[in-house]
């Protein structure tokens, strides 16, 4: 998806919390945590989502790159391994469910996850770092493209 504006983000969130009060029920049944403090676990995300949202939708390039890396290397080691980039945008459809176009199925995940890791992994070693993720973003004049496509990824 691409960076969406605060507006939309919002809506988004509070929908999920007045309109699908099923899926409360049951993440309050898995968690044990009650209604209520579910509905303020989702507002204090929803906060610190839109203000990095913004901080990213301000800051420069690197930094965006920089954050994006962030939210794909789960365990923090400076490197992005495929099963961590499956993981992370495997969360994101599951999160966003039918606000995603088309609807992709685990095994289009998969594909897709593969066909951009390759990509930027030039190395070919299997995790991706920063730096690979930088270069592969900033290379020639397509950056801002590459960038749109990382966007849609996650
Ligand atoms: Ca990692
Ligand atoms: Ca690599």
């Amino acid at each position: 998806m691409a960076l969406a504006n605060e507006e939309d983000m919002e809506a988004f969130f509070s929908d999920v919390v007045r309109y699908r009060p099923q899926e409360l029920n049951q993440l309050a049944s898995v968690t044990k945590f009650s209604r209520r403090e579910i509905q303020h676990i989702y507002r204090g995300f929803k906060q610190e989502f839109l203000s990095s949202l913004s901080l990213v939708a301000r800051g420069s390039l690197h930094d965006k790159i920089a954050w994006i890396f962030s939210l794909y290397d789960i365990n923090h080691d400076g490197f992005i391994t495929k099963h961590e980039m499956t993981e992370v945008v495997s969360a994101i459809y599951e999160l966003l469910g039918h606000a995603i176009e088309p609807v992709l199925d685990a095994g289009s995940v998969e594909r897709h996850v593969n066909a951009v890791f390759d990509l930027i992994d030039t190395n070919g070693d299997g995790v991706i770092t920063l730096d690979e993720m930088e270069r592969w973003c900033t290379r020639d004049e397509g950056n801002t493209k590459s960038l749109d496509m990382l966007n849609t990824v996650w």
